[in-house]
């Protein structure tokens, strides 16, 4: 067979192929066996194999192939994605409605209802009938090409039956289904969950290893035909429609409806059917019907005015409040929490809450034994909104906070409104500074998570961090308790050895100084280049690094000079912890622009602002985005705008590209 014939014979069984999959997967209604899709898959690998230049990354066979990608690269949408404007009740949808009948000098315009699905925007172009790429949304104009992924999902048509450029908007989601069984997988083996199935669809999209992304189970619904008005279509119901019948997945939940009453019932309807779906949807969107009026109504700088968003109201649920307990987090900081009568709210289980701090608790007049009021805040956090006065039976305790710390019993000391365990070594503080220690941020330890901690503390293996990196000691030990195997505890050990490469800065978050994150530890290890260096300097010094405040120059030094922390860190270099910065563009302090607060504005020919910025950051310069009496330097670009004009009125020195790249040229 020539390269010809082997193309058309290519087309023709990636053509078949990708039928059978839509009976299968969208249709639910295969009309040959598996069997048959098997052997006809296998020709198609066959064939690619003997004409490697047939295979496209939409060819079935890159569907079914794992990958670890190096990145997602740009792509720009050639029409905005658009977002929706939100309405949060009832009365704010229908003033919504009367306006767009206003504007349109016309009564009861027609909508289409639909399911405001709850995962990530997704476009998918298509070109003479042929899957380009999927992309995210991105800010709107530029999204991530996130196609490997996107194929993993076999609902996904990488062909249609209709040619020219054809946009179709969507979402990517995670039924219910899926985040539950992924999120019990995670609990077992210790990982952080998932706090919705938005947040894991995302995640799950944005993984570089198809595998994952393809084991985390996605779907999606299409939900717009962006050009559809190319196509001679006339309203969005039959550009739908038109969706549908070229194989695409849509959510049936969609009508026509037109005016307020059939519009309010559609909202109650689906307000009490929410619960029962497969995936989440947090509101309805309805888009007038006829394409005609979309120019008319127009568009603000992100959303249409012909379609708009109801946000369901956060679900509020009844439950009792069985007990108020304390943890005690690495600072001290006590906080109280509500032991709940476990109870299901926006999707998932809930049996603990924040209560924040006495007043929080005595202005809500809670009281132990009392049914309350709980919801989730944004969909996410659990959050105790009022006793339920009526339910009182008069057994409700009166609350009082406790005076001593539950772990070590040393006396509480309330800074503002909150109250701290002042006690240094106090085993609770151990604790969290151990989980803080093993956290991703920090070392980010693979396998050490919340529940290793809190078993290997309990059973004396590890007091404090130094101890992890003695774990290995305890191997014969561990192996022996429930849960652990050889390999489980021989992978724990060989993440426990791998933290020791870290760079400098995950090291200074996991010893856990206070007013030190992620970007200040990332500053201090750049600028310090290692650990030594960084508790030699003095305050004075630490304050002349921009970021650095009093009150961070103070945490930091008085860190240093504990004794208990110069232990730590002494054994630490003994376990041969790496102490040095590791990561690029140490900052060079004999730059010219070393510790100057300068401006970039107008535009610069040779490096982009983004570009410029990094440079002059690794050059230890504060890049900052106004212009203001501290500012030491002002680079102008050309069309340099106002803030050159203000630095010239503050008598800021002023340099033009050309000076700011001989300074550069200098280093
Ligand atoms: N989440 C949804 C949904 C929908 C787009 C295209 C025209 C205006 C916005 O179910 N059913 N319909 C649209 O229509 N958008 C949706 O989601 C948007 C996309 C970006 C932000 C929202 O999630």
């Amino acid at each position: 067979m020539n390269f010809y014939e082997a193309k058309e014979k290519h087309e023709e069984l990636v053509k078949l192929i990708e039928k059978y999959a839509h009976e299968y997967y969208v249709l639910d209604n295969p009309t040959v066996s598996d069997a048959v899709y098997d052997q006809k898959m296998e020709e198609l690998q066959k064939l690619e194999e003997e004409f490697p230049e047939l295979i496209t990354p939409t060819s079935p066979t890159q569907r079914i192939i794992g990958r670890v990608l190096d990145g997602f690269t740009k792509v720009q949408h050639a029409r905005q994605m658009l977002s929706l404007a939100d309405v949060f009740n009832e009365e704010e949808l229908i003033d919504w409605v009367d306006k767009v009948d206003e504007a349109l000098h016309a009564k009861d315009t027609e909508f289409v209802a639909e399911m405001k699905i709850d995962g990530l925007a997704m476009s998918l172009v298509y070109q003479d009938g042929v899957l380009q790429y999927a992309a995210t949304r991105g800010d709107g104009m530029v999204g991530e090409d996130v196609t490997p992924n996107v194929l993993t999902i076999p609902d996904i048509p990488t062909r249609i039956p209709l040619k020219g450029r054809v946009e179709v908007r969507g979402e990517i989601y995670m039924p219910k289904q899926s985040l539950e069984e992924l999120n019990a997988k995670r609990e077992l083996n210790g990982e952080p969950l998932f706090a919705n199935a938005r947040n894991a669809a995302a995640g799950s999209i944005r993984n570089l290893d198809t595998n994952i992304a393809r084991s985390r189970k996605l779907d999606g619904w299409r939900y717009y035909f962006a050009n559809a008005q190319e196509f001679d279509f006339k309203t969005h119901f039959e550009a739908i429609e038109k969706l549908k019948e070229m194989g695409f997945k849509v959510n049936p939940e969609y009508r026509k409806v037109k005016g307020k009453e059939e519009i309010l019932a559609y909202v109650k309807e689906y307000t009490e059917k929410r619960s029962k779906l497969p995936y989440d949807i947090d509101g309805i969107v309805l888009k007038v019907n006829n394409f005609d009026l979309y120019e008319e109504l127009g568009y603000t700088a992100k959303t249409p005015k012909w379609a708009i968003a109801y946000k369901f109201p956060p679900e509020e649920v009844e439950t009792k409040l069985l007990d108020i307990i304390y943890t005690v987090g690495r600072t001290g900081k006590i906080t109280p929490n509500a032991v709940l009568e476990p109870v299901r709210v926006a999707g998932s289980l809930v049996q603990r809450a924040t209560l924040h701090n006495e007043d929080f608790i005595k202005d809500k007049g809670l009281m132990v034994g009392d049914t309350v009021i709980l919801r989730k805040a944004g969909d996410i956090i659990p959050e105790v909104v009022t006793p339920v006065y009526s339910k009182r039976n008069g057994y409700e305790k009166p609350y009082k906070m406790i005076e001593k710390c539950p772990e070590c019993g040393s006396n509480l000391v309330k800074v503002e409104a909150m109250h701290f365990c002042m006690n240094r070594n106090c085993p609770s503080r151990n604790i969290e500074n151990l989980i803080h220690f093993a956290s991703k941020d920090a070392m980010d330890i693979e396998g050490m998570g919340e529940k290793v901690v809190q078993e290997f503390f309990d059973l004396r293996i590890i007091e404090n961090i130094t101890d992890i990196y003695d774990i290995w000691e305890h191997r014969d030990e561990i192996i022996a308790m429930d849960g652990w195997s050889h390999k489980s505890i021989d992978n724990l050990l060989a993440a426990i050895e791998k933290s020791k490469k870290n760079s400098l800065e995950r090291l200074l978050v996991g010893l856990g100084i206070k007013e030190v994150g992620t970007k200040m530890a990332k500053v201090l290890a750049r600028r310090f280049g290692n650990l030594d260096a960084l508790m030699a300097v003095s305050e004075e010094e630490l304050l002349n690094i921009n970021d650095v405040g009093e009150v961070v120059a103070k945490s930091i030094c008085s860190y240093f000079k504990d004794e208990r922390n110069i232990e730590i860190i002494n054994k630490l270099k003994a376990l041969n912890l790496n102490m040095e910065y590791l990561g690029q563009n140490k900052i060079e302090e004999g730059s010219f622009f070393f510790n100057k607060k300068v401006v970039l504005t107008g535009t610069l020919s040779k490096y982009g602002r983004k570009e410029a910025t990094e440079i002059l950051e690794n050059l230890g310069a504060h890049v900052s985005g106004s212009v203001s009496k501290v500012t030491d330097i002002v680079i102008a670009g050309e069309e340099a705008g106002s803030k050159l004009d203000k630095a010239q009125k503050l008598g800021i020195k002023v340099m033009d590209e050309e000076e700011f790249l001989s300074h550069l040229n200098e280093n």
